[in-house]
């Protein structure tokens, strides 16, 4: 058969086969109900369903297949072709369908849903009845194909019914939808044709859908896999390549393949989110400010590590908070720290009364370390510690129960602050062994007791033959030290030394029990003064001590230097104040005094005491040996030799040592750069406390007009004026001893008269900056100077603001400028400025220093402008 012409459509409302065929339209209507929508991943080339105006089939004979008219669920009208010439013979009924495209499509499906009468359910033996159809497709490139003939379709299959229905079926108002998918392919063309062929069945085809098969575009590990038609063989697999989507990198290319049923199958290889992206719902999600994500390989995007932020979105790492730092070494996922914690902590010396401890510098310090902290505690006693600050990696804590344990922890500090303390390290103190249970002892102290009062006999003996400083000091008692050597053994008491470079606090309740809280006690108030020196001095035997050499001169005696042996310690070097011979008992008692008032003290830097000796002759006093000698001679000696960072890390250690004493409330009224004591470390320890305070021994002393003998150059005016002498008056001292530091030991208002002095502070000029001095010290130094004392600094903040500028020394690089810097003798403060005079004498004559016109004028200074000029030089 083939399409004769291209003459007559089926008609859209035919007449009806006789006897069933009325009820037809109605039972569709049920049997339409259960159609449904096609699966997602097949595309439709045709679906009769949904063609709304005419479909374009052509029906062969025209009285063979017609349409007719239907409705679905929805009242839509559908296209349904029916036949039913089952009564006839030799039906050959052929419904053409129009071009179809197939997209690109090699194989195709085509589902047909019909309906089928039941040939047995007829009335009267009717042997031409069938119950197929067949079904057949031609390819052509175009709608040119559609004249061919029968015989050039190719047959796709012939078409049965699962069910047919019957009369009954009819009567219960049940159709049978038969639902029947054939494919074709390879498809070589652009489309093709579908034509039915009914030799005598009874049919309604309800619809017919021709759709192919694509795996449907998907985002799988990240990468994008396109629409993808399905191969021309049925168990063809395509391999597929993915594109990895926005923000996302390759990690391996990303592969997946198309089944034939439209599925994705195997996937291979994969993309990752970019650093600063995090995956969320199959997409690369930015990080938010606050979190980061380093690598494509981290998982998500993390929040930024400890004392670290980030205010960016997609950020690949977070920055450190101020004085917080990671090493460039360490990943962007670690946290900033302040230096590492103290791991390793190991016992060394332990007695009765003390705990040596030495550990490591933590493995990642983060900086250099400045200094460790050692907090320790009786067991269980947490309430009350005590902490030590030392720059070396070893500690004696002293003055320890016997036979305790002790909890220590340590901490280390860069210029990033303080890290974490280290986990609890818990040593004990030796126990005491009680008397009766060590038996074992008795012989010993026998035999030492025994040997102990010969020996004491053959000393004082000695001793009484002459004291070491009336005849000189050094040979005789050096030699003395050789000749005895075991004297030593039994050498006064035993009070560990603290290292210079430790700091000791006590804390209470999570208070710090301040120096201040114990306050110094003024050697005066004891009736007896012998009394106040062995409360606060200890009792040296004079046998442990080695005089060297003569070091200076005292008020009292000679000051030497020598070497002081202790029981159970190093000999170590120590200063040794003597007191002449033929001193009055006054003279004893000031003497003396001065270890009163330096016993008291405990501060690294504070000269220490070790003790007295006060029952031979000569009565001396010990401190520690400062191999520096006084800051001002030393400096004069290294003039220019320091950088400012060393140079304020000696004010700061004055300053430290006077906030100490201000808290004690200890009132110092002589401190000057000659009063400071320098070690070999360059750690500046304040001295001279002497007892009377009227600065007998102070060559800088002037009597007053009110007869007080004071340092003119170093006294705050109010201490000048009416012997008002307080911690801020100190602090006025402590301004000059700066200017002292920063200019190498230059004297204070040069060869200016201690009236003439008295007369420019009390009018307003204070000393120019020292040379190259930074601004930020200058300032400080004027501030200390303020007239109004109660609008001068305190020493803890004098403290704390050179620690901010230690750490920080860029701030220091900024220097006083130099015109301002001496741009004449004495910087005025007062509000009538150098540039108000209209010659040099007259503005010599106003800061009272007239005297000095002359050398001005000969110098070549004789005009305002010319004095601007001058510089210290
Ligand atoms: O400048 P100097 O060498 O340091 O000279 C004086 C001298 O003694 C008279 O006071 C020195 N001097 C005083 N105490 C000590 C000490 N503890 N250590 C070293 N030298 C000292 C001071």
């Amino acid at each position: 058969m083939g399409p004769r012409g291209t003459g007559g459509r089926a008609g859209r409302a035919g007449a009806p086969a006789p006897g069933w065929t009325c009820l037809l339209p109605l039972l569709l209507c049920t049997a339409l109900r259960s159609l449904r929508a096609s699966p997602g991943s097949e595309v439709n080339l045709l679906d009769s369903r949904t063609v709304m105006g005419d479909l374009g089939w052509i029906a062969y004979p025209k009285n063979g297949w017609e349409e007719i008219g239907e409705v679905d669920e929805n009242y839509a009208p559908i296209h349904t072709y029916q036949v039913c010439k089952v009564m006839e013979q030799n039906q050959n009924n052929w419904l053409l369908t129009s071009w179809i495209s197939n997209e690109g499509a090699s194989r195709i499906f085509i589902e047909l849903k019909f309906t089928l009468r039941d040939c047995n359910s007829l009335p009267g033996g009717l042997g031409t009845c069938k119950e197929t159809f067949n079904m057949y497709y031609f390819e052509s490139d175009d709608e040119d194909g559609r004249n061919i003939k029968e015989n050039q379709y190719i047959k796709i299959d012939t078409i049965a019914a699962d069910e047919s229905f019957t009369e009954l079926d009819l009567g219960d108002r049940v159709m049978k939808l038969n639902t029947e998918v054939r494919d074709v392919g390879p498809l070589t063309k652009k489309g093709f044709y579908l034509a039915f062929q009914d030799v005598g069945a009874c049919i309604a085809l309800v619809s017919v859908r021709v759709y192919y098969k694509k795996c449907p575009s998907v985002i799988r590990n990240l990468a994008r896999f396109p629409d993808t038609i399905t191969g021309a063989d049925s168990s063809q697999l395509l391999e597929v390549s993915g594109v990895c989507i926005n923000h996302s990198v390759t990690e391996e290319a990303p592969k997946m393949h198309c089944s034939a049923e439209g599925e994705w199958l195997v996937p291979i290889g994969k993309c990752l989110c970019k650093a600063g992206y995090e995956e969320k719902n199959n997409t690369c999600q930015v990080c938010r400010p606050g979190f980061f994500k380093a690598s494509p390989h981290s998982p998500s995007c993390s929040k930024c590590p400890p004392h670290s932020y980030t205010l960016d979105e997609a950020s690949t790492s977070c920055l450190c908070e101020e004085h917080y730092f990671r090493k460039e070494s360490d990943p962007p996922t670690m946290a900033c720290t302040t230096p590492s914690p103290v791991s390793s902590v190991k016992k060394g010396k332990i007695t009765k009364n003390s705990i040596s401890l030495s550990w490591q510098e933590p493995d990642r310090p983060n900086g250099i370390i400045l200094e460790y902290e050692i907090k320790y505690f009786e067991k269980d006693q947490e309430t009350s510690y005590t902490i030590i600050k030392s720059k070396e990696t070893a500690i004696t804590a002293d003055g320890l129960k016997p036979g305790a344990a002790y909890v220590f922890q340590i901490r280390a500090r860069t210029a990033a602050g303080y890290g974490g303390f280290s986990r609890r390290f818990e040593f004990e103190t030796s126990p005491v062994l009680a008397a009766s249970s060590d038996q074992s002892q008795i012989p010993i102290i026998v035999v030492s007791v025994t040997v102990g009062v010969i020996l004491l006999a053959v000393v004082i003996g000695f001793l009484l033959s002459g004291s070491c400083c009336d005849h000189g000091c050094g040979w005789a008692s050096s030699l003395r030290a050789v000749a005895y050597p075991s004297l030593t053994w039994r050498c006064g008491y035993s009070k560990a030394k603290q290292d210079p470079e430790e700091e000791k606090m006590h804390f209470h309740n999570g208070h710090i029990k301040l120096p201040g809280v114990r306050t110094y006690i003024d050697p005066h108030t004891y009736e007896d003064p012998n009394q106040a020196v062995h409360e606060f001095a200890k009792e040296i035997e004079a046998s442990c001590i080695t005089i060297e050499r003569v070091i200076g001169a005292g008020e009292f005696g000679e000051v030497c230097s020598g070497r002081l042996k202790l029981q159970g310690k190093r000999e170590f070097p120590v200063a040794i104040k003597t007191l002449k011979v033929g001193y009055t008992e006054k003279q004893r008692r000031d003497f003396l005094g001065e270890a009163s008032i330096m016993g008291q003290f405990d501060h690294p830097n504070i000269i220490h005491l070790e003790g007295v000796v006060t029952k031979s002759k000569p009565v001396m006093i010990v401190t520690e040996y400062m191999e520096n000698g006084s800051l001002d001679t030393f400096l004069k000696k290294n003039d220019g030799q320091f950088t400012v960072i060393q140079l304020v890390g000696m004010l700061r250690g004055i300053a430290s040592g006077m906030k100490y004493l201000s808290d004690m409330g200890y009132v110092h009224r002589d401190l000057a750069a000659r009063n400071i004591l320098i070690n070999s470390n360059l750690v500046c320890k304040v001295s001279d406390f002497g007892l009377s305070r009227v600065l007998e021994d102070d060559p800088e002393a002037a009597y007053t007009t009110r007869g007080g003998k004071i340092p003119i150059r170093w006294t705050a005016p109010e201490a000048i004026a009416f012997r008002k002498f307080t911690s801020a008056s100190d602090v006025w001292s402590y301004g000059i001893v700066m200017w002292e530091v920063m200019s190498y030991g230059e004297r204070p208002y040069w060869e200016m008269t201690n009236q003439d002095v008295i007369k420019a502070v009390e009018e307003g000029y204070r000393l120019p900056s020292p040379m190259d001095c930074p601004a930020a010290l200058y300032q400080l130094m004027l501030d200390c100077w303020q007239k109004d004392r109660n609008s001068r600094p305190k020493f803890d903040e004098i403290v704390s603001m050179l620690d901010k500028l230690i750490r920080n020394p860029s701030s220091l690089k900024t220097l006083v400028n130099a015109s301002s810097r001496v741009s004449n003798l004495l910087v005025e403060h007062s509000p009538v400025g150098s540039g108000a005079y209209r010659s040099v004498g007259e503005w010599l004559e106003a800061i009272k220093m007239g005297r000095y016109t002359e050398i001005f004028m000969e110098n070549g200074y004789s005009s305002m402008d010319a004095v601007a000029q001058v510089t210290l030089e």
